[in-house]
């Protein structure tokens, strides 16, 4: 029975593991196991639990997967669209976005909610920042999430504000943290978990230069707790990938889908007696959650067309 050791980061080169003993180290992958897993950049992904071989005193080496309960995933393009594991087995997934400075983007947080719908992980909205004033746009589209029925939560990490709430979520849990880069991830993890000390954006005190911010995900364990917080890189562009375009409208909670248009295979675009349009034209379906489906949609078929 080999050991099962946890993904703490993956980097170009090597991979950070965390022992059963607690022991962190560098682990590198067999070679059999690098290779033959088709569209995957990186066979395994930080949260990961993979199998351990010790085939010399202190030489790790990673000879399997354990089955994922959840993924996030991202595509990227290299040649052809391939997907990357973002972060596997979270349980929950926080998206951080600011009331200003970032202004938020509906498409993006779409974007994020239907990734992790597709992924089977629960989203909680964040808008943080609070201590800033939020234009118009932002106020209604903070409102917009709520009225849908997601969690939101409005925090100030500097200030502490909306944070006992983020704690509470994070207990005992596998949790991502994601969203645009500067909304205050790290400052709200580092604000969460007292001990933790992720870089954030500000300009480093110790060298007087350079930003300081996280460049890729990574996962820490959780003082005292059996859960674990993933912090993640700002996501500036986040495509959609190994949803099938005509299961996508399943993932708008909101829609009046599926069977409700005439037509069985109704895309919502311009058929005859399609529900979803109707409903847009009496605005019990707003006008930027339907946008971001026919944008999402647009590329999840271009993604999807033969080669
Ligand atoms: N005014 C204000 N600034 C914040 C708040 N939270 C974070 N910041 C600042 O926003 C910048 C980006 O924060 P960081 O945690 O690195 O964001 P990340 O890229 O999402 O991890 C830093 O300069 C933080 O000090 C907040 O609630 N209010
Ligand atoms: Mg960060
Ligand atoms: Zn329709």
């Amino acid at each position: 029975m080999p050991d099962v050791a946890l993904v703490l980061r993956v980097d170009r080169k090597r991979v950070v593991v965390e022992l059963p003993g607690g022991r962190i180290c560098d682990a590198s992958l067999r070679g059999r196991f690098h290779r033959g897993r088709g569209r995957q950049k990186s066979p395994v992904a930080v949260g990961d639990r993979v199998r351990i071989d010790e085939p010399a005193p202190g030489e790790i080496v990673i000879a399997g997967l354990e089955p994922r309960t959840s993924v996030l995933l991202r595509p990227e393009v290299v040649g052809r669209w391939r997907s990357q594991v973002l972060v596997a087995n979270a349980d929950r997934a926080v998206l951080v976005f600011a009331h200003a400075d970032p202004v938020p983007a509906a498409g993006l947080v779409d974007r994020l909610l239907v990734a992790c719908h597709a992924g089977h992980v629960p989203p909680v909205l964040v808008f943080n920042k609070r201590d800033l004033v939020a234009d118009d746009e932002t106020r209604a589209l903070i409102e917009l999430y709520e009225d849908l029925g997601y969690e939101v939560v409005r925090s100030c990490a500097e200030s502490g504000a909306g944070v006992d709430r983020i704690v509470a979520l994070l207990h005992d849990r596998n949790v991502v943290f994601a969203g645009p880069s500067g909304a205050g991830k790290s400052s709200l993890i580092n604000r969460a978990l007292p001990g933790v000390e992720l870089r954030t954006g500000e300009i480093s005190r110790h060298s007087g230069k350079g930003r300081h911010t996280t460049t890729a995900a990574q996962l820490v364990r959780m003082p005292g707790d059996a859960g674990h917080v993933i912090d993640t890189p700002g996501i500036k562009e986040f495509g959609l990938i190994e949803i099938d375009p005509r299961e996508l409208e399943l993932n708008f909670p909101e829609f009046p889908v599926p069977a409700k248009c005439r037509f069985m295979d109704c895309a919502h675009r311009d058929e005859p007696g399609c529900a979803v349009t109707a409903a847009v034209a009496q605005s019990t379906v707003s006008r930027s959650r339907y946008e971001s489906y026919l944008t999402f949609r647009v590329e999840l078929e271009a993604a999807a067309a033969p080669y």
